[in-house]
């Protein structure tokens, strides 16, 4: 297990390199850049520019997330071309500079959906929360006019300068259905694996957050027969999966350790999380303890651990603790405090194994 920190870049950020290399067994970052609009492609210049601010800090910058695809190419629009061919400059130049591992997701309009990014826990502290009553089975127009005219009622992505780009958006997934959907997927993976592996990259999705289709827009990767579905579309170790127990976990549905033990020769990348499941839907983001909240954390470690992982992980997202201001589940201390608790699970698993080796040695 390579473990890997998510950092938004100098001045995007309020955690710094300084600190994310004082991590113990924190080798890289997980970057991209932010401020390209989906559809550009990445200049090699600025992506080497990244590069030596990290190593100059001892981190490599071998996990990138995300490349986002422009919704022409979900939408499987003409001018998809065009940005397709972005798309492939842009791994082009990620790989000359030595990245092994691209995620990205293929969510209509939205990536993660959360309905409150602060909501406290038993402990004071603060996490992301989502009130399922808020979001499942609303039709989206009838929102974007309950905010337009309450802007009270406004949630993270729905900020009211950007209702009508979202009536748009919406208006354009009229009629895609899911199959459409999985269509247009095919159509991107036949053209960018091949490139992937040209570059020695390989493509990671990441699953839908929430695991369940929302506001009437079709979502394809939130459970296991949609992950296995994925890696049939091409058949290509370059064609992978970012393991999302946080995203996947939502549900109560999905068995993330089995998921791990099934496709662990298709994980490039590892999101290691914690989230509790309440009984109406709802559900809140928690430490990664095992007991803190739905998902067996020990069983989902243990599961890369028999499976000899050697991909990339990163903690994901974590609580707002200690009085910490930062982007909303992107603080240092709650994060730090998770790599060292699946350190802890992969350390004393790594140690039965080398005990059972030596035994069965004798
Ligand atoms: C993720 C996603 O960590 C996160 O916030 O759950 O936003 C993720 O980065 C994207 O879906 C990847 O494309
Ligand atoms: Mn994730």
């Amino acid at each position: 297990m390579r473990m890997v920190f998510r950092w938004y870049g100098e001045g995007n950020d309020t955690v710094t390199l300084k600190q994310i290399r004082q991590i113990p067994g924190v080798e890289g970052i997980v970057w991209a850049l932010h401020d390209l609009p989906p559809g550009e492609v990445w200049p090699l210049e600025r992506i080497l520019e990244l590069k030596r601010q990290a190593e100059a800090y001892g981190l490599h910058i071998e996990v990138v997330e995300s490349v986002n695809v422009h919704e022409d190419i979900k939408l499987g629009l003409p001018s998809r071309e065009k940005y397709i061919e972005n798309y492939k400059r842009t791994i082009a130049n990620l790989g000359q500079a030595g990245v092994k591992v691209i995620c990205y997701n293929f969510m209509p309009v939205f990536d993660w959906i959360r309905t409150d990014l602060f909501k406290e826990l038993e402990d004071g502290s603060t996490a992301l929360f989502y009130e399922s009553a808020k979001v499942d089975g609303m039709d989206p127009m009838e929102l974007v006019r309950l905010i337009a005219e309450n802007p009270e009622f406004t949630m993270p992505g729905w900020e009211p300068e950007r209702l009508s780009r979202l009536t748009e958006l919406f208006e354009a997934y009229r009629g895609v259905t899911e199959e459409h959907l999985w269509e247009n997927l095919r159509y991107f993976l036949e053209q960018i694996i091949p490139v992937a592996e040209a570059n020695g990259i390989r493509m990671a999705i990441h699953p839908d957050d929430p695991p369940w289709p929302v506001f009437g827009l079709p979502r394809l990767m939130h459970n296991r027969d949609h992950l296995a579905r994925l890696l049939s579309l091409v058949d290509s170790p370059a064609n992978g999966i970012t393991l999302c127990s946080g995203a996947l976990g939502a549900s109560r549905d999905n068995d993330v350790a089995a998921m791990v033990r099934e496709f662990a020769d298709r994980i490039p990348f590892a999101h290691i999380r914690n989230v509790r499941v309440y009984d109406n839907g709802d559900f809140i983001e928690t430490s990664h303890r095992a007991r803190d909240g739905s998902v067996d954390i020990c069983d989902v470690v243990k599961a890369y651990h028999e499976n000899g992982f050697t991909g990339y992980a990163r903690p994901d997202h974590g609580r707002h603790i200690w009085d910490e201001k930062c982007r909303p589940g992107y603080g240092l201390y709650d994060r730090a405090l998770g790599i060292m608790y699946l350190w802890g699970i992969w350390d004393s698993l790594e140690r039965e194994k080398r005990r059972r080796e030596e035994t069965a040695a004798c």
